[in-house]
């Protein structure tokens, strides 16, 4: 009988169980996906993540730690299960997806015996660990939470690219149904994790997690506001930043294309769905990290030196630099914003798996190929501040494309060398180029 079921193994459950079964616990892992469990039974994972191919690997060659598609009775049982938000199309207003959690909570009805202890991962609704889990489980099984099982939420804080390390070294909040409820957890995340613990209540615990992500969503959003200040007023934004994060209490983020990756565009709409009336602030941050690539694409278009018809080469399609993750991409807003201009968008990514991913409203093919990328276009936008973007030279952009205009999303590339070959550019947060016209702009005006 295994010790602890952890439900899902994606990004944060397939670490977090190989991490408790290196730590002696006899884990078994499920995941609903049959190639997932087959693929990790035979040792490989497509999780790409420092140190996580390790990890997993010495977790099941201790023979700790056990993959299948069926939970069995366990003492404990953790829940990982992705919580995804969709769009409504006609409004965008974003709902909250708690399918797989509930599927969860019922699979555990008729195997949870008295005693047993149930920990939510998920990034959840406030109220989801008793409401939803909780209560599932009492209607399936006669047990009621807090008196016959403990139940807790207990969120993780990795960053993706460095989840491993994150998961053993970051403080934690435990929210217990019960204090002993939170006390068990603690016990068992102690294992591994040798960052602070702190103690409270399950629905603080809930809230805390859509709080943190949140408050970074929002603090991006005004970094870009910002800096649509200062394209408006002509001044420099990354200069105006390193200044006034020279005050002792500010520290305002870098601006950019908008906000990537699974958690920190998501996780808001969970407060923005249940508070509707009360989180103007939180829903207005969305819409300006959603609408800075379709704001770039304006200005570069504005330049008169991209149109309709013409090729756009897009650089970088992961959600962040030096990680291979493109979900949620800025990336794809903007393909997806170019092609409602008429515009021809190709992506490239040194990282992201070339292929077919799934963007906003459409598929986009990624190309790890530059050249053929830049071949034939008139504008190249740098997305993503990759390393090996930092490198890129006129040469780069004008031995393989016909237009001189690059926008730069991420103040990344040698403006003053790009200037001097004849580009346009124009950055995110710096006010003036796009007036600047060059030889190619002029001609493209002259041809019209
Ligand atoms: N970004 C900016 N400007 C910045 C910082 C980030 O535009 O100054 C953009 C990035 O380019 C990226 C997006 O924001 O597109 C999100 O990247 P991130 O590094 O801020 O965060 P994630 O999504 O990789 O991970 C976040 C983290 N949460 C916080 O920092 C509050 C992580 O600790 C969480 O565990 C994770 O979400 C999660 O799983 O919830």
């Amino acid at each position: 009988m295994a010790e602890i079921c952890v439900y899902g193994l994606g990004y944060v459950g397939l670490p977090t169980a190989s991490l408790l079964a290196t730590a002696g616990f006899q884990v078994l892992g499920i995941d609903v996906n049959q190639q997932v469990v087959e693929a990790l039974q035979e040792g490989r994972t497509c999780l790409k993540e420092a140190g996580l191919a390790t990890v997993v690997s010495a977790a099941f060659s201790s023979g700790n730690l056990v993959a299948a598609t069926r939970g069995e009775a366990s003492e404990i049982f953790v829940i990982c299960v992705p919580t995804p938000t969709s769009a409504d199309p006609k409004t965008g207003e974003h709902g909250v997806d708690l399918r797989a959690v509930e599927s969860v909570a019922r699979a555990i009805a008729p195997l949870i015996q008295p005693g047993n202890l149930v920990i939510l991962e998920s990034t959840s609704p406030v109220g989801t660990t008793r409401n939803v889990v909780g209560r599932i489980i009492a209607e399936g099984s006669g047990l009621k939470p807090g008196v016959d099982f403990d139940l807790c939420y207990c969120p993780e804080r990795v960053l993706p690219g460095n989840t491993i390390t994150e998961l053993v070294t970051n403080s934690r909040t435990i929210g217990g149904f019960t204090p002993e409820a939170a006390h068990r957890a603690k016990a068992m995340y102690e294992r591994f994790c040798q960052g602070n613990m702190t103690i409270t209540d399950d629905q603080t615990a809930e809230l805390c997690k859509l709080m943190e992500n949140t408050y970074r969503d929002v603090n991006i959003a005004v970094a870009n506001v910002f800096a649509r200040i200062a394209e408006e007023v002509g001044v420099d934004i990354w200069k105006a930043i390193e200044f006034a994060n020279l005050h002792p209490r500010v520290k305002i983020l870098s601006p950019g294309p908008g906000v990537g990756g699974h958690c920190i565009p998501v996780d808001p709409w969970f407060l923005i769905e249940a508070y509707p009336e009360i989180s103007g602030l939180l829903r207005e941050s969305r819409h300006v990290n959603d609408t800075q690539g379709k704001r770039m694409l304006d200005r570069l278009m504005a330049t008169g030196q991209l149109a309709a018809g013409d090729k756009l080469a897009i650089l970088g399609c992961a959600y962040k630099c030096d990680i291979d993750d493109p979900r949620e991409s800025p990336a794809f807003l903007l393909a997806e914003a170019a092609l409602e201009a008429g515009l021809k968008p190709a992506i490239h990514d040194p990282v992201v798996e070339p292929g077919e991913h799934h963007g906003f409203t459409r598929t986009h093919t990624v190309s790890n190929d530059l050249e053929s990328v830049l071949d034939g276009a008139a504008a190249a936008v740098l997305v993503t501040e990759h390393k090996q973007y930092r490198t890129l030279s006129s040469r780069s952009f004008s031995d393989h494309m016909p237009g001189r205009l690059v926008g730069d999303c991420r103040n990344w590339l040698n403006h003053s060398s790009l200037t001097l070959a004849g580009f346009t550019v124009v950055t995110i947060g710096i006010g003036g180029t796009e007036v600047r016209e060059t030889r190619g702009a002029a001609k493209r005006v002259a041809h019209a």
